[in-house]
């Protein structure tokens, strides 16, 4: 009886897994989420107020590294604006994600992916 119910574990934990791959996603959650997928951001941009922070979400497989600058068409432009959280190569993994914050200077603050060119966005801080 034991066994069948190891077994029953066992089958249940590889359905939520194989169900997750086929979402194609993640259910995580935070504030100002901002999604990736395998080489980009979903949204270029997004504006939210001082002292917030935001939640990457990658809902892919490959990991991103995220730091301040941005990509010049495939050249990587590192820089850190005033007043701009210091992001450094801050790794969300796989279908992981990470708390980026906060942002407590109004203002445009760029990241960037160091692993992928052109993965770039632009946080708006009022
Ligand atoms: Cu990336």
């Amino acid at each position: 009886m034991k066994k069948l119910f190891g077994a029953f574990i066992l089958f249940s934990l590889f359905t939520v897994f194989i169900s997750a791959c086929a979402m194609g996603g993640n259910t995580a959650t935070g504030p100002n989420p901002v999604h990736m997928d395998s080489t980009s951001f979903t949204q270029s941009s997004i504006t939210i107020k001082k002292g917030e922070i935001i939640t990457l979400i990658n809902d892919d497989a490959p990991p991103h590294v995220i730091a301040n600058g941005t990509w010049d068409d495939s050249t990587p432009k590192p820089a850190i604006e005033p007043g701009a959280p210091k992001v450094n190569n801050m790794q969300v993994d796989g279908f992981g994600s990470g708390k980026l914050g906060p942002f407590n200077t109004a203002g445009t603050f760029k990241l960037y992916c160091t692993v992928h060119p052109g993965m770039k966005m632009t946080v708006i801080v009022k």
